[in-house]
């Protein structure tokens, strides 16, 4: 099966060029000067399809770094399954996930890996990898370390918060950073300090202040500025390279940014939600509607500035990429299971399949550059976690996962409009977006064609990834 995408502008991070993207099979075979013939071969007349991209973007597809499907969390589970959750993704122009493996405590780390497999294989929209968590960092979670690498799980995520859930003390994260600096794996940190946000919720809960609100007023920046000076500390002393995931505080940025800044291999990562959404907001939602936007780190205040401070940190590269740790729940039966109680609410948002058009309204209000977006939302995790050359580049060799976008269309957001995930409410109604995700490409196959879904589960596959190609 060829395909000749004709007379788009290929955006890859590096530069923008008008031409023609030849697709062999699964794989770019070729980007061509538009119209080329090949050795007086012509090419249009010798491909199966010609997709034709006139006055549209063919941008390699988006790489979300963060997801969490199905993921057993807060006394529920996470409403998309492998299967709705991917091919939401596709809709929204993500040709590639990377979702968490859980180990709670008391459960072995490679019968999680596996686990994860099963609920993964045969239900894919788009190619999957897998970071794993730990939450028991023990003699065996050490050596599992080691064996995973060999599997193509190269990133190892810890957490300061969630006591009882997955929170490791410094202690167990020294250890596991110690075992990230002598095998190469990426280790990734929720920073949070767990200890202090623990105390504030009790008051908060004891005061009776137990709207969503609270949330975000319980988990103040402080407490992310100390966890992630903190591991950025424990990373140093062990010379681990260190991923922060999910920043939303400015302070927490200023961190990675001054440890950037004297040259340790340390990254930062930043959500949809953090660059758009605030306390404000959820403070001014009727009744129970903030526990929609309750997720950890929580959204932050407007007035501060992290927002604003946000997009200039992508611009800059204090923040090196976006993920949106798409953790779904549903209003009814999940979320309001904290209706009186806030710290019962399942913490997440689910926004998998609009990260690509929520970043993209970047590039139009002017935010970040045409080439930026690409770089944040697909060249730049790939790298990071180890899957460029196949992914996240428009370039001979690569996978050919490519979408078309088109500048001149519209996005309207919403549960009845445009909505494909398992959830009953949208976190992004009312978002209007000047552009569309037209075509889809995973691996050579068409999977999205205008608005339709025209893939198949199990279309995705196990993505066997390298070591970070993004330390310095
Ligand atoms: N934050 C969330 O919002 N959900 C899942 C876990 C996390 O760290
Ligand atoms: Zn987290
Ligand atoms: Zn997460
Ligand atoms: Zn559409």
């Amino acid at each position: 099966m060829k395909t000749l995408i004709k007379n788009g502008t290929v955006v890859n991070s590096t530069g923008t060029a008008s031409a023609d993207v030849l697709i062999d099979g699964e794989t770019i075979a070729a980007v061509l000067a538009p119209g080329s013939h090949l050795l007086g071969f012509d090419i249009e007349k010798n491909v199966d399809t010609v997709i034709d991209a006139t006055g549209k973007y063919v941008i390699p597809g988006g790489v979300d770094a963060h997801t969490h499907m199905e993921m057993p969390f807060g006394g529920t589970n996470a409403s998309d399954t492998f299967e709705t959750g991917t091919r939401a993704a596709a809709w929204g122009g993500t040709t590639s996930i990377v979702d968490f493996v859980v180990q709670y405590p008391d459960q072995n780390v490679l019968d999680q890996y596996h686990a994860w497999h099963e609920k993964a294989a045969g239900n894919c929209a788009i190619d999957y990898g897998f970071h794993q968590i730990l939450s028991d960092v023990q003699d065996s979670s050490l050596v599992a370390m080691d064996e995973l690498i060999k599997e193509g799980v190269s990133s190892f995520k810890l957490f300061m918060a969630y006591k009882g859930v997955f929170l490791s003390d410094d202690g167990q994260i020294l250890r596991a950073f110690q075992k990230g600096a002598q095998n190469g794996a990426l280790m990734m940190m929720h920073a949070e300090n767990g200890a202090v946000i623990d105390v504030l919720v009790k008051q908060a809960i004891e005061a009776g202040n137990t709207s969503p609100y609270y949330h975000g007023l319980t988990r103040p920046w402080q407490a992310e500025e100390e966890a992630t000076h903190r591991a950025i500390m424990i990373a140093n002393l062990t010379g681990a390279p260190l991923y922060v995931v999910h920043v939303s505080a400015k302070q927490a940025v200023e961190q990675i940014a001054h440890a950037r800044d004297l040259g340790q291999n340390v990254f930062g990562e930043t959500c949809p939600q953090y660059l758009y959404l605030s306390l404000e907001e959820q403070l001014g939602a009727p009744g129970f509607e903030g526990a929609k936007w309750v997720c950890s780190t929580p959204l932050r205040s407007r007035a501060e500035g992290h927002q604003h401070h946000m997009w200039q940190a992508l611009r800059t590269n204090d923040i090196q990429m976006v993920s949106t740790d798409h953790c779904p729940f549903c209003m009814k039966g999940q979320k309001d299971m904290g209706i009186g109680d806030f710290s019962k609410i399942p913490n997440g948002i689910g926004s998998v399949e609009h990260r690509m058009d929520l970043l993209y309204q970047g590039v139009v209000e002017g935010n970040i550059s045409l080439e930026r977006w690409v770089e944040v939302t697909s060249t730049t995790p790939s790298r990071m976690f180890g899957m460029y050359g196949k992914k996240g580049v428009i370039q001979p060799g690569a996978d050919a996962d490519v979408v078309v976008y088109n500048p001149n269309g519209h996005t309207s957001i919403g549960l009845n409009k445009t909505h494909h995930m398992n959830m009953d409410y949208s976190a992004w109604e009312g978002f209007e977006i000047d552009g569309h995700v037209d075509t889809v490409l995973s691996r050579g196959k068409v999977i999205v064609d205008g608005d339709e879904y025209v893939g198949a589960k199990g279309d995705g596959k196990y993505f066997k990834r390298g070591l970070s190609q993004y330390l310095i």
